[in-house]
């Protein structure tokens, strides 16, 4: 599809090297002043290439069984599956040995936004079209509908905000807040910090909330676990010892808040009673976490993306114009049904 925007010629001639290979390849390129995805055609089996970021969490478990149900299992095809040991530098390396077995497309999580979005023009400039999952990359650098197809993956504003919104009504709106951040320049951590302060700053996406800024939910304390159970635990043991005063937790995953309920036990204090946690996610742990009364509540953010993945693989394959975010419906988890879907999820 012809893009004749000022903005995307801009945007192209910024990765001008990325421009000159697609033309000189002559593939899919031929001649105009934007990128465009490389087509994929239409056979029975398709080589998939699925770098994925790490597997010491059961989101993570959870996502790479979805991907090999879906394409192994169910459709029979290839799925090239590495695994980058939450390690960014090995998730690039994992991605160039794809880009050398030559997949028809690759489907993936970038570990972080703006380090993997150089990648992801690469892949572009091999000839090769990308589905983002999970997690997004820097537009400024790669383009949905222009380097890749387009990014599936949750609203993390929105479960940020959820999280900031429920902790409120919990704590009739005053608590001393630790938050414990997802890794560092994931897309999910930024946005998860973003929906979760700009609603108690009384703002969601640049419009004023009905509630206003909220000045008795104060964050005292941020620092990042980067989505591991363990650093969760460790950061909460340190930052308990300064911060005496908390009396809620906002952790980016449950992995993390499950780790931040150990350090609390460990240190005498009860959560779910003098301390309030809430996470987003909605893992197996988390459930029976809240079940058990230390977690207050988990945003729902679904690791399931094999079918719609596939879905969405095979509308572009069709020669449907895809839009740029598949959005994915989460759902919210508290006391009042997270016994109903114990055990069903991850
Ligand atoms: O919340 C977390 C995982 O990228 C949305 O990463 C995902 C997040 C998920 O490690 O548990």
């Amino acid at each position: 599809m012809y893009r004749s925007s000022i903005a995307s010629r801009r945007g192209f001639l910024k990765t001008g090297a990325a421009g000159t290979a697609a033309f000189v390849a002559g593939r899919y390129y031929t001649g105009a002043v934007f990128a465009q995805v490389p087509p994929l055609e239409e056979k029975d089996s398709y080589v998939i290439g699925f770098s994925q970021v790490g597997s010491n969490n059961p989101w993570r478990i959870g996502e790479t069984e979805s991907m090999q149900q879906t394409f192994e299992e169910e459709l029979g095809w290839t799925l090239i599956t590495t695994d980058a040991n939450e390690d960014t530098a090995k998730q690039l390396a994992d991605i160039d040995s794809i880009i050398a077995q030559q997949p028809d497309i690759m489907i993936f999580p970038p570990r972080e936004s703006q380090a993997l979005a150089p990648k992801v023009v690469e892949i572009w400039e091999a000839g090769i079209p990308v589905i983002l999952i999970d997690r997004d990359v820097d537009h400024e650098i790669a383009r949905p509908g222009e380097h890749f197809i387009t990014f599936i993956g949750s609203d993390f504003v929105q479960q940020g905000m959820q999280a900031a919104q429920w902790l409120a009504e919990a704590t009739g709106g005053n608590a001393q807040i630790i938050q414990l951040e997802g890794t560092t320049g994931a897309d999910p951590a930024i946005d998860r910090q973003t929906g979760f302060e700009d609603f108690i700053a009384g703002m969601f996406r640049g419009t004023p909330t009905a509630d206003g800024a909220m000045d008795g939910m104060q964050i005292i304390a941020s620092q990042t676990g980067d989505f591991q159970r363990d650093i969760g635990r460790e950061v909460m043991e340190t930052l308990l010892q300064s911060n005496p005063e908390v009396n809620a937790v906002y952790a980016h995953n449950d992995e993390m808040a499950i780790g931040a309920i150990t350090a609390l036990e460990a240190a005498g204090r009860v959560p779910g009673e003098d301390v309030i946690l809430v996470s987003i996610d909605g893992s197996n742990a988390a459930l029976d976490a809240i079940v058990d009364g230390t977690l207050g509540a988990s945003v729902e953010s679904s690791p399931f993306f094999g079918p719609i993945a596939h879905e969405t693989m095979m509308r572009f394959i069709a020669g449907e114009e895809i839009e740029p975010w598949v959005v994915v419906e989460d759902r919210f988890f508290d006391e009042s049904n997270a016994a109903e879907f114990q055990g069903q999820q991850f």
